[in-house]
This record gives structure tokens, sequence and C-alpha cells, in this order.
């Protein structure tokens, strides 16, 4: 039996390393040179060439080797009766936190505008309200979601959620389905997108979305690219409606060298790195589960196909 790591284009020696530090005894085949599919019983799986997997037919758990998962659920060959499971670990979610807060803070204590009047040879102090007035909205409260709004609201923002299914958030005020999405929005000066991609939430940011922010609102693109309607953005920044915009994910990616976005004066780009996932840490939820599925118990994090996350 072996596990076997389907990346490509990934270097992968520090996940072979980390796995190997904790389980030497561990069987690692790694795409495409896999010498017998009949013995791979666990993938890990970042990005796959739609229909490889279908080709495993021991297959016993397929794992993310991130948080999200539509990538998976896009290959129409995905094996049907394997449990696919995603990674819960504790440096994605400090990762992910340290990027919003900072993209937080820098709207907030209006940094570009300095950095505009440093350019300019400017010296002069802008007005500060308090950290509490500014409002941050967190479309979806998942693990990720729920770490970012704690950390935020330790920093002294005043935080709220929305997500689409009622669910309690411990200390987060929390908004439900499209019944709330307008309250949620009228009420949020930083929007942050922490939303799974499915196909209910594929272009949810939208034109009608941003319309009913604030004026001035700043937005935090840290899901997938194929949540928002990049020209219908780019239309709310253009406009003024929109302060700006923090996007570390986009449609295409890498992002095409003539999108509008690169030289944007008031969208700051970063190439999807919000938070990585840290092999040291994450083998440790990767191995649980490999032992978990070869003994036929309840894996850990699993994923809802039918919900898409
Ligand atoms: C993830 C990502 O899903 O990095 O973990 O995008």
């Amino acid at each position: 039996m072996s596990l076997a790591i389907i990346c490509p284009g990934r270097d992968m020696r520090a996940w072979v390393f980390a796995l190997k530090a904790r389980e030497p005894q561990l069987e690692i085949e790694i795409w495409p040179d896999i010498a017998n599919p009949a013995a791979v019983e666990f993938a890990l799986v970042w990005k796959h060439p739609p229909g490889v997997l279908a080709g495993l037919p021991k297959l016993r758990c397929i794992s993310s080797l991130g948080a999200g998962v539509d990538f998976l659920l896009q290959d129409p060959q995905l094996p049907s009766g394997v449990p696919l499971v995603r990674l819960v670990d504790d440096e994605l979610k400090q990762s992910m936190a340290e990027y919003v807060c900072l993209g937080a803070l820098q709207h907030f204590r209006q940094f570009d505008q300095y950095r505009q009047q440093q350019a300019n040879g400017t010296w002069q102090s802008r007005s500060l309200q308090h950290i509490s007035t500014m409002r941050v909205g967190i479309l979806g409260l998942g693990e990720l979601g729920s770490h970012v709004a704690s950390r935020l609201a330790a920093l002294g923002f005043s935080v709220h959620g929305w997500r689409r299914s009622a669910a309690s958030s411990e200390g987060i005020r929390c908004f439900c389905g499209n019944e709330e999405l307008a309250a949620f929005l009228g009420m949020t000066d930083i929007l942050v997108c922490l939303l799974p991609l499915t196909p209910v939430t594929r272009d949810f940011l939208d034109c009608r979305v941003f319309r009913q922010l604030p004026v001035g609102a700043f937005f935090i693109n840290v899901a997938r690219g194929e949540l928002l309607v990049e020209q219908d953005l780019l239309a709310a920044v253009d406009s003024g409606h929109l302060a700006g915009a923090l996007l570390d994910v986009f449609r295409q990616e890498p992002l095409p060298g003539e999108h509008p976005f690169w030289l944007h004066p008031r969208i700051r780009i970063t190439p999807h790195i919000a938070s990585i996932t840290n092999p040291e840490s994450a083998v440790l939820q990767i191995l649980e589960n490999y032992h978990r599925a070869l003994s036929g118990q309840a894996l850990l994090h699993c994923v809802d196909r039918q919900r898409g996350y």
C-alpha cells in the first residue's frame, strides 16, 4: 500500500521529507511516476489533472493539500465512493489571519495615502478614527473565517460575519442567508471574502454586492478568484464607490501580464500567498487520516460533496 502525491509542477521534497521524518516506513509515490496504481490507497492532491484519480482503483481517501477542495470537485471523473478531506491546520489559519489583519490595518491606517504623500514629498498627518469604528465583515465563517474574525476583533476592529446557513459562531455577530445579506453589507467598511468556491458562490461578488457596501468601503479577497466578477470590482473602484481592494486570488493564475489589476493605483495584488500550507505542521493531520483510512475509522475534516466544502 502506498501514499501518492499528485501535485503537478510543485517541488514536493519538503513534503516527502516531513512525511518520512514522522513515518520512515511510509511508501510514497510521486505522480506521474506511480509504479503500481493498484497499490495506492491514499492520495495527497493539489490541482491534479482531471481523471488521474480515477486510475487509482484502491483509493480509500483523497486529501487536499490545502484548505480548498473546489479543484477536486471540478474533476468530472472524481471517484464517487472515495471520501474527500481538506486540511484544517493551525499554521494555515495563522498565516491567513496575518494577511487579512495586515490588509485591514494598512487600509485603516491609510498606508497607501502616506506612501503617495512620501512620493510627493508631502509631510502631513491625516485624521485617525478609533479602530472600533472600522467595521469588518467576513463572508464565510468556517475554520479560516472564524479564526480571522477573532484576530481582527483582538486588534480592536468591530467584526461581524455572514454565512449561507445558520450555525453558531462564538462571540461574533452573525448574519445568515440571502435575507440578511443586505443588512450585513450595509454595515461593512472592510469586506473580507473567505467563502468556499461552489456552484452557488461562483460570481457571488458582483455589482449588486458592491453597491450595497457603504461608499468608501474596502474589499479583500483571500478565497478564490472565481467568486469575483472582476469587471464589477473595477467599475466599483473606478467610480469611487469602493476605496480600493487587496486581492490574493484571481480567476486566472498567474494573473495575465495585460490584466488591469497589475497597474491599478487602488488595487493591490499578491500572488496567492495569503496562507501557505506548511508541510511540518500539515503532515500531522495527513498521517492521522492515512491511518484512519487504512483502518476504516471516521476521517477528520471530511468534505460534503453536495455542499462543496
Ligand atoms: C488553499 C489555498 O485552499 O491555498 O489552501 O488556496
